[in-house]
């Protein structure tokens, strides 16, 4: 008889795995596993539900023979040279981007550019401006314009302070019986966060020395946390890209909600919305029916070549 799991952590050789009734083994891949096409560094990744067999080792080492259909999956380059990819969550119900204006500054095109790559995964995402604590009032009307804009969009935006337990609560209600992540740069308070969620987590926080940046690799694993009031949160500590993937320059518009509404109204069907005349992006830029900021993160996507997607997505 075999049974199905879902993996919460994986270190490449062996995952952590939760059995349908709580209980968590350590498993690795026995045999060889079915690839789907995908030219991976990783077979396996957190998120996955897995079959594992009967049997397990000396040490009690379950094996994984198989792995059940993704609902998505998050995948970026695996290093800068190889073409291989990494995948780094599984079946991933809504991400959560964490911004903080101030310590650490996150920059409108590093979240418009987190908001393309999870249209390209097609995965929700809802956006916390944390550490409310700290802004004054400008900065506070600051977010609430942002989080004005980008509902608008489509994204809803809330204002939270992790540290102070201020506006949490409702992410109980939202994350239970949902499998979900957590992004947003080093230091943003995502770890502060969750173990605000679930004290039992006790996870680190505060800002790791540079010296141990340094050290640590760019292929650290996501990992997912039970929490007690239910569902899953997926951290990605030190994770370096959600990277955007092979995105064709053609597609990036339409992973811009307000734009792929109207691109069907361009004159030209491949049209880029830069130069071309009867664009139907423009005259919604120019008639104030698209946020230049959001047009102006559209601007740079077309415009940077690879190497600097790679570099813009890092995460430190
Ligand atoms: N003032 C304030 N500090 C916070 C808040 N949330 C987190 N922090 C602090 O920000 C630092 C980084 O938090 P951490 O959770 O480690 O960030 P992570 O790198 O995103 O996991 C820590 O010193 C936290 O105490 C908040 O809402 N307000
Ligand atoms: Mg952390
Ligand atoms: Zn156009």
């Amino acid at each position: 008889m075999s049974e199905s799991a879902t993996v919460l952590k994986s270190t490449g050789k062996w995952y952590t795995v939760e059995l349908s009734h709580g209980e968590v083994v350590t498993a690795r891949i026995r045999g060889r596993m079915r690839l789907d096409g995908l030219r991976t560094t990783n077979p396996i990744a957190v998120g996955d539900r897995v079959i594992l067999d009967d049997s397990s080792d000396d040490e009690g080492i379950r094996s994984i023979t198989d792995y059940e259909e993704r609902r998505n999956c998050i995948v970026r380059k695996s290093t800068n040279l190889s073409k291989q990819k990494q995948i780094l969550a599984s079946n991933v119900d809504r991400a959560y981007l964490m911004v903080t204006i101030k310590s650490p500054v996150t920059q409108l095109a590093f979240v418009d550019r987190f908001l393309v790559a999870a249209e390209s995964f097609r995965i929700p995402v809802t956006l916390l401006f944390n550490k409310i604590d700290l802004y004054d009032a400008d900065e506070l009307e600051y977010i609430d314009a942002l989080i004005y804009m980008y509902e608008s969009i489509g994204y809803p935006g809330y204002k939270i302070s992790a540290e102070n337990e201020e506006n949490i609560t409702f992410l109980q209600e939202e994350i239970k019986s949902n499998q979900v992540m957590i992004s947003g740069h080093s230091g943003v308070g995502k770890s502060t966060l969750i173990n605000k969620l679930d004290p039992t987590l006790d996870l680190r926080t505060g800002i790791i020395s540079s010296a141990h940046q340094q050290g640590q690799h760019t292929t650290t694993f996501a990992e997912m946390h039970k929490l007690q009031s239910g569902g899953y949160i997926i951290d990605t500590p030190g994770i370096r890209a959600f990277g955007i993937v092979d995105l064709d320059k053609a597609v990036i518009s339409h992973y811009f909600p307000e734009m792929r509404e109207i691109i069907h109204e361009c004159k030209f069907n491949n049209c880029q919305h830069i130069n071309e005349p009867k664009c139907a992006v423009k005259k919604a830029l120019e008639a104030d029916e698209i946020y230049e900021n959001r047009y102006y993160s559209y601007v740079q996507l077309m415009e940077e070549d690879e190497t600097e997607v790679y570099r813009k997505n890092d995460y430190k």
